[in-house]
């Protein structure tokens, strides 16, 4: 029976806690974690988190912090600086945001007035809440000119951006998304934000460990600022940071702390510097291109079964299933296949015409199974348990037995923990 790390210490303290704990483990390790943006942090991982630094105030940087007692934490925040900035080619890095959102609004304040234009990819096409959907503090205080992807390709139409950009000049442009299942082009972002006069970001969340694992180009030449988080394809724990050029890096860190934030999440920190650690090695290169290679026979499988893919397939981690010639709906779709023992999430298509609480389409992701060990074979696999369960959506016969296939799957394939 899985003890969890803490062996039995949280179990004589709080059973209840200790209970949903486990029950959570074994959701995670008996079904098939397809969500693209969900990956396992290793034990090394988890032990940096969830050790003695939880207990400490570090508010300020390394070398200047407003409380005593902080030579331990902030020795461990400038190792996760500088482990970080190798990994990046990085110029200038934060990592205390809490998260990709704070990150990302940690930028805006550093060089936005409320009321400035900004440009970032619709939500409703790929891109993400915090890139100025109306609902967020982003959309709230600047003036959002969206952009989103060719009606037909549904790809990135960078020269509708730069047009777009010209006639709007925003101070910032931003690139990146959540559910593109293609290469960003940062060289043509960055063209023309010089050529619009604005300043570009790139917010790296979904890709960061494909960067790090060089199978995604770079965005560090040409971003003035690179936000992202480090819990996704980076395998670590749950939280953001930010890269920038040396030039912002006063305004960056006083958007962070005091700006938008108090005290750091040192444990989480120290975290992160393990994650960065163990992203340098050859075995993480190698993790990532097999992420991308399961990606790819994914989507070929799924193709083959008669399911359309968003751009036609992916470059990345990721694709998007557009489920209309299946007569479902993505919930429909992302509730059977978690009963089935799939999770994955229901996600608009572009230019959906369904809600955002029922959506045309379903996102998978292969970081999770590849962390697993799942390869090639395990892909077509999982096409075939997939097709199986979408295309027998009232067979429950079909469903218990796709079910029972997942799990022989997952025993095989253990989360190591
Ligand atoms: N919510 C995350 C995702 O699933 O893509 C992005 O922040």
């Amino acid at each position: 029976m899985f003890k969890g790390y803490f062996g039995d210490v949280l179990k004589k303290d709080d059973a209840e806690l200790e209970k949903l704990i486990v029950e959570e483990f074994k959701r995670e390790n008996s079904k098939l974690q397809m969500i693209a943006s969900e990956n396992f942090a290793s034990k090394a991982v988890l032990a940096a988190q969830g050790s003695v630094l939880t207990n400490k105030y570090s508010e300020g940087y390394p070398g200047k912090k407003y409380y005593e007692g902080c030579q331990y934490a902030s020795e461990i925040e400038q190792l996760a600086i500088d482990r970080m900035a190798k990994l990046f080619h990085a110029e200038h890095v934060n990592v205390q945001p809490h998260s990709g959102s704070s990150a990302n609004l940690a930028v805006y304040i550093a060089v936005l007035q409320p009321g400035d234009v900004v440009m970032g990819m619709d939500l409703a096409c790929g891109g993400h809440l915090t890139h100025g959907a109306p609902a967020n503090i982003s959309g709230k205080t600047y003036k959002i000119v969206s952009y989103g992807v060719n009606r037909e390709t549904n790809l990135l139409d960078y020269e509708e951006i730069r047009q777009l950009a010209l006639k709007h000049r925003p101070k910032l442009i931003i690139a990146g998304a959540s559910a593109y299942p293609r290469t960003i082009d940062f060289k043509k972002f960055k063209d023309i934000a010089v050529e619009a006069g604005s300043y570009f970001m790139a917010d790296i969340a979904h890709i960061a460990g494909l960067i790090a694992g060089k199978v995604h180009p770079d965005a560090s030449p040409y971003a003035d600022f690179i936000t992202g988080t480090t819990h996704k394809t980076l395998s670590g724990p749950r939280g953001g940071f930010i890269i920038s050029k040396k030039e912002f890096a006063r305004k960056i860190d006083s958007a962070v702390f005091p700006g938008i934030q108090g005290g750091p999440l040192v444990h989480v920190i120290a975290a992160k510097a393990v994650c960065f650690k163990q992203a340098m090695t050859a075995g993480f290169r190698k993790y990532q291109q097999q992420v991308v290679k399961n990606s790819a026979v994914l989507a070929e499988e799924l193709i083959k079964h008669g399911f359309t893919l968003v751009t036609g397939g992916t470059d990345n981690h990721l694709m998007l299933v557009d489920l209309r010639n299946q007569n479902i709906t993505g919930r429909e779709a992302a509730l059977a296949l978690d009963q089935a023992g799939i999770t994955v999430n229901k996600n608009g298509i572009p230019y959906d015409t369904l809600d955002v609480w029922h959506t045309s389409g379903i996102r998978i992701g292969t970081p999770a199974v590849t962390t697993r060990g799942m390869k090639e074979e395990q892909m077509i696999e999982i096409a075939e348990l997939i097709a199986k369960a979408l295309k027998n959506m009232k067979n429950t016969a079909i469903h218990k037995d796709v079910s029972k296939k997942v799990k022989q799957l997952c025993k095989k394939f253990p989360v190591k923990i």
